[in-house]
């Protein structure tokens, strides 16, 4: 960088910086290969759709990889789901289908390019059945035995809490005698279930076990996959979360390296991009895909003079409680063995702080969208935006509130 001006020598390192952050934006989401099989009416279709949402294999592409396995993908979502269709154990037609079943996923499983892979398998087993068959646990051995995350989904758990322990302990023992002891099963009822008692008296027995299957996927789910995995899933709002402060950081830190507000006059437009950015990865990871051109209109349109960013926003900063939320989050970062200290980002550094301000503002105000909204109007991109735009500038109202 000899002979050139200080000005030019920061300019240039800000290009880098930049570059460097844009590939960290542009990566997206990496895909999850889930394999969900069990035997027909065991009730795989009914958990995929509970757990990635119906527009997975509504709009997806549900096309079929063999006989017996149909893949869901949709572009949108970022996982796919290999789905054994209509398995019936019993049959010999059935016979020929599993060692399909097994070959395709011998080969997923040995791909090189660890993207490619399974990264994990739910086998279905429906608790009204009673059934799980010698076959299936043959079935069940050779799957688990490509060393993949693997677990039993015990489906349809309704009914009596008793005979539901009955029957888990008879696969449990079954699995033992096959040297299969290890295996994690997980108890599942993925939609309500309504009994009819009479004409006028519906008993409904609400949803239950399946964060759990998804805590349990994703606590086994190899460290690359996660994040495309809890963007995908629409149970765990904690999960969604907590990827989000990881985005934020990942902001805030770069924000904080690059010392953006250090020059202000170049830094202003990088530093929207930048911020643009990190609501649009946001947004992916609460499935709501923004375009650039969505993610403009909101900064536009929020009460927030964005053009302005360095002066508005970062004087009340300790007064909505932000400040903490950051200090926290740095010292978590900490302890997960990154090397930050929360006085690696002091006070006085405006641009890291406002930067992880709009993060936890866009990330709340997503969360409410999902409370107000239905999985269909989450869909229109229109009525996304409008209501977002309502939601962040009550909270810039709430805020200027506070201060006064
Ligand atoms: N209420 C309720 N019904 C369920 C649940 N799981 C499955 N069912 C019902 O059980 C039946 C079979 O479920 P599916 O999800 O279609 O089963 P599947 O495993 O996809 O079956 P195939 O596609 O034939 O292999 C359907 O009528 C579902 O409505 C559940 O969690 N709650
Ligand atoms: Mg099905």
């Amino acid at each position: 960088m000899a002979g050139m001006t200080g000005e030019e020598k920061l300019r240039r390192q800000q290009e880098e910086l930049d570059e460097k952050l844009s590939t960290l934006s542009e990566e997206g989401l990496p895909t999850a290969n889930i394999i969900v099989a069990g035997i027909t009416g065991a009730g795989k279709s009914t958990l995929i759709n509970a757990v990635f949402g119906s527009e997975l294999a509504k709009t997806g592409i549900g096309s079929p990889v063999t006989e017996n396995i149909n893949e869901y993908h949709n572009d949108d979502i970022p996982v796919r789901i290999w789905d054994t269709v209509g398995l019936e154990l019993d049959s010999e037609k059935t016979a020929r289908s599993i060692a399909s079943i097994k070959e395709t996923v011998a080969q997923k499983a040995s791909a090189e390019d660890q993207f490619d892979r399974i990264h994990a398998v739910w086998y279905c087993v429906g608790f009204p059945s009673r059934r799980y068959q010698d076959s299936e646990v043959a079935f069940v051995k050779e799957l688990h035995s490509m060393h993949l995350p693997f677990i039993i989904v015990l489906t349809q758990c309704w009914g009596r809490k008793e005979e539901i322990t009955e029957f888990e302990n008879k696969i449990k023992e079954k699995n033992r005698q096959h040297g299969l002891g290890d295996i994690n099963i997980i108890r599942v009822l993925a939609t309500d279930y309504k009994i009819e008692i009479d004409e006028d008296t519906v008993v409904t027995k609400p949803a239950v076990g399946l964060d759990a299957l998804v805590e349990e996927t994703l606590s086994r789910l190899p460290e690359f996959i996660k994040s495309g995995f809890v963007a995908a899933q629409r149970v765990s709002r904690g999960q969604k979360r907590e990827q989000c402060e990881n985005i934020i950081y990942e902001y805030a830190k770069e924000a904080q390296y690059g010392r953006w507000d250090n020059i202000p006059l170049v830094k202003v437009f990088t530093t929207d991009r930048k911020i643009m950015a990190m609501f649009g990865k946001i947004g992916r990871m609460y499935n709501t895909i923004l375009s650039e051109e969505s993610v403009n209109k909101i900064m536009k349109e929020s009460g927030v003079d964005f053009s302005n960013n360095f002066w508005g926003l970062i004087m009340p900063f300790d007064l909505v409680g932000y400040s903490d939320k950051i200090s926290n989050l740095l010292s978590e970062k900490k302890k997960d063995g990154f090397a930050v200290k929360v006085e690696d980002i002091p006070k006085n550094n405006r641009a890291a702080r406002m930067i992880a301000f709009y993060g936890y503002m866009f990330v709340d105000s997503i969360e409410e969208l999902w409370e107000k909204l239905t999985e269909q109007q989450l869909k229109d991109v229109d009525m996304v935006v409008r209501n977002l735009i309502g939601i962040i500038n009550d909270k810039l109202k709430e805020r200027k509130g506070r201060r006064n």
